[in-house]
């Protein structure tokens, strides 16, 4: 018996969920049972006529608040149910949500509880006494919470056990600390276009050579500071290390349209 991850996200628009439950290999693994979700809107925990959730922030200025009582029922309403052994909640002020926390996550065994905040924020008192951790995914701004949740349960669940078919989540490039060579299919040719000779060669031990000196080269180029973070945790060989010193020709490439959005 494998042990199923479970999600139990509190949200004002559960229905964006259906995104991940409804699609690809998030579906396929929930189908699967390795993982489950369970929804709890905040506006089913309030017996208002208006079945208020949010308010006007004290101290003034622009936007709504949301309220802390609503999420505290829907969290109690989760805890009751065996959910929420650990509490996240997605704002931007929070941490950075990275691979290395992805794989914490992943292997821990714990249940999440998601809190998808909305409007301008949610009271800090919600936050000071019901949250774990503040995640953010990123310095760009969203509309709410529940895309960052997601992209949250979905790098979580392509880390369980045989969530993926192939090449296991291990081997993937963010583990290996460098980016993806660039990956080609049929036809050989395209708009006069070939596929790079050494990968219709059939040798695999040069094509898995040549993909590794093009994830150095395009990381170089890319993330520099993931080749920094590679050689510090001593993942690149001497070999790869005398690749990174042939400097390929910069800005090349770039194509037409990339260039004109310089
Ligand atoms: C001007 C202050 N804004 C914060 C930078 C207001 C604000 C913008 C967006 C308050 C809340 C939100 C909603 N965003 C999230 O809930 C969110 C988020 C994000 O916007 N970016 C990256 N990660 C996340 S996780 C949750």
């Amino acid at each position: 018996m494998i042990l199923m991850m479970r999600f139990d996200a509190i949200t004002l628009f559960p229905s964006m969920f259906s995104a991940i439950v409804e699609h690809g290999i998030t579906q396929r693994a929930q189908v699967e049972r390795r993982w489950s979700l369970r929804t709890w809107n905040p506006r089913d925990f309030v017996s208002d006529a208006h079945r208020t959730i949010d308010d006007r922030p004290f101290g003034g200025g622009p936007g709504m608040v949301m309220m802390a009582q609503p999420l505290a029922d829907a969290l109690t309403a989760v805890t009751k149910d065996g959910g929420g052994a650990r509490v996240i909640a997605l704002a931007p002020n929070g941490d950075r949500l990275t691979d290395a926390r992805v794989r914490q996550y992943a292997g821990a065994g714990e249940s999440l509880a998601l809190v998808c905040g909305r409007y301008e924020g949610i009271d800090q008192r919600f936050i000071d006494v019901c949250v774990d951790e503040v995640i953010s995914i990123g310095d760009f701004v969203l509309s709410g919470g529940e895309i960052a949740a997601m992209a949250l349960i979905d790098a979580v669940v392509r880390q369980l056990p045989g969530a993926l078919k192939e090449a296991s989540a291990a081997d993937e490039s963010f583990a290996e600390g460098l980016l993806d060579a660039h990956h080609y299919t049929r036809p050989e040719s395209w708009e006069g276009i070939a596929v790079p000779e050494v990968l219709l060669s059939g040798h695999h031990a040069q094509i898995a050579q040549w993909r590794r000196r093009q994830a150095l080269a395009l990381t170089a180029r890319q993330r520099p500071d993931m080749i920094e973070r590679a050689r510090s945790a001593g993942q690149l060989s001497a070999l790869d290390e005398k690749q990174l010193k042939e400097k390929p020709s910069s800005e090349k490439h770039l194509n037409q349209r990339q260039l004109e959005h310089r």
